[in-house]
């Protein structure tokens, strides 16, 4: 059976194709630097918006015409549904997929029938992980849908609320090491709050910091080898998410003795949602050896909320693969598209035509930043920038050789700071845009 019939595999045809459900630049097997484009960009889709978003908004339900769903939270649809995935991620050719425990499996009337749920459907996806090679980028809990976590889930005021949230993470942990998940990921859902009138600021860290300790113990236990990624979020659901953006995640896991375990998923529209750019993002999190995934999607600053479009904007893959290429790649992390289509897009062929929009924008972003990194125009400026700190006043200071008095004679004798050159923003956005024409 087909879900998908009016959908054929989707083939490069070169960037003079006309034909909408091609690729025009991903070419999986093409090397660039190296490596193939498979290889560099681990694209993933997400199960969440692909296969169970509706299009439902605050103002309407969904609209999305579905014609294998009926409707049903029910097991055998959900069974149904891993059918209808893989189908759909096979003829996209995308290497890799991520879901929440409750996307894939309904709850049932209590934990272990939950679990229970879950197990069957999870044997059903790698089945068809094996069928059809397609692997596991991540898996992750969801502990922000049900109403239990109103106040939370680590950071929930109700101890019973951690206690239910650390037995469900313990089984999706259980679940991503069968499915062969290369990473596992903590979004932060409702871990915040809204108001201090009613919070115990110091209690709820304390008990993020130590849910984290739990899960690491508990992946030593099972022998899960994947990495452990912290997804930043600035706003949404709550006021003050704990997860604020790369630098808070990266403090907060120092100062709880965690760094060493975690890495980062930076996602674009939490970025953006934070006051920062996707670039400043990843450079942040990739200069403290912490940038372990995207989440690739985008926002539209007209609006300011998470509206997690998928990314077509040249810029922005840019400087995506400048960061990624930069640091190596994102191995055993990847791209995944935390993307949705628009609710006016509601056909089941909108969602391809999205994800290869996000993969050919991905994939010309790599070519461009790899030839932009092997002319080195920009790396060049930024050293000669810096030059400076090479030699003299600037490598006795990185070297702990010169103290505030050392800083104070030097000055004295030259009188005032010399050597400020022009930082030629306008100049470098203008070389960028010869590579983007
Ligand atoms: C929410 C979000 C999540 C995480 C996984 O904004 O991005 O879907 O990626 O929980
Ligand atoms: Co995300």
């Amino acid at each position: 059976m087909a879900y998908f019939p009016d959908v054929d595999k989707i083939r490069y045809e070169g960037p003079d194709s006309t034909n909408p459900l091609s690729f025009r630049h991903y070419n999986a097997d093409e090397k660039v630097d190296g490596k193939s484009m498979k290889e560099h960009l681990r694209f993933a889709v997400c199960w969440w918006h692909t296969f169970r978003g509706t299009g439902s908004d605050p103002f309407g339900p969904g609209c999305a015409v579905r014609p294998w769903e009926d409707g049903a939270d029910s097991v055998d649809m959900a069974a149904k549904r891993v059918k209808v995935a893989f189908e759909f991620m096979e003829k996209l050719g995308a290497p890799f997929y991520c879901f929440h425990d409750r996307d894939v499996a309904p709850e049932g009337k209590n934990l272990r029938e939950t679990n229970a749920n879950l197990d069957k459907i999870a044997k059903l996806m790698k089945g068809e992980q094996e069928r059809t090679g397609i692997k596991l980028l991540w898996g992750t809990a969801n502990l922000f849908s049900n109403r239990r976590y109103v106040h939370g889930a680590a950071t929930s005021c109700n101890a019973e609320v951690f206690a239910y949230a650390g037995a469900q993470v313990k089984k999706c942990l259980e679940v991503t090491k069968e499915l062969g998940g290369q990473n596992y990921v903590f979004w932060g859902g409702r871990e915040g709050y809204s108001n201090l009138y009613n919070t115990d600021l110091k209690r709820e860290l304390d008990h993020l910091a130590k849910f984290f300790h739990l899960a690491v113990d508990y992946r030593k236990k099972i022998g899960f080898t994947g990495q452990f990624l912290i997804e930043p979020k600035p706003k949404e659901p709550t006021v003050h998410q704990y997860d604020f953006d790369a630098a808070n995640v990266i403090a907060f896991l120092r100062g709880y003795g965690l760094t060493e375990h975690f890495k980062l998923n930076i996602e674009t529209n939490h970025a953006t949602l934070a006051g920062h750019t996707m670039m400043h993002e990843l450079a942040y999190a990739s200069i403290n050896g912490h940038l372990g995934s995207i989440d690739a999607n985008r926002g539209d600053l007209l609006l300011g909320w998470d509206t997690d479009q998928f990314p077509t904007d040249l810029y922005l893959t840019t400087q995506c693969m400048l960061v990624i290429l930069g640091q190596g790649g994102l191995a055993p992390g990847g791209v995944n598209f935390d993307a949705k289509v628009r609710r006016e897009s509601f056909e089941p062929v909108d969602l391809f035509h999205a994800h290869i929009g996000g993969m050919d924008a991905f994939a010309q972003g790599l070519r461009i930043a790899a030839k932009m990194r092997a002319d080195g125009l920009l790396s060049k400026f930024v050293k000669e920038r810096y030059g400076s700190w090479d030699g003299g006043i600037g490598q006795k200071i990185e070297k702990d050789q010169a103290t505030f008095e050392d800083l104070e004679k030097y000055m004295l004798e030259k009188g005032d700071a010399a050597g400020n050159v022009s930082g030629r923003q306008e100049m470098l956005e203008n070389i960028v845009n010869r590579y983007l024409r």
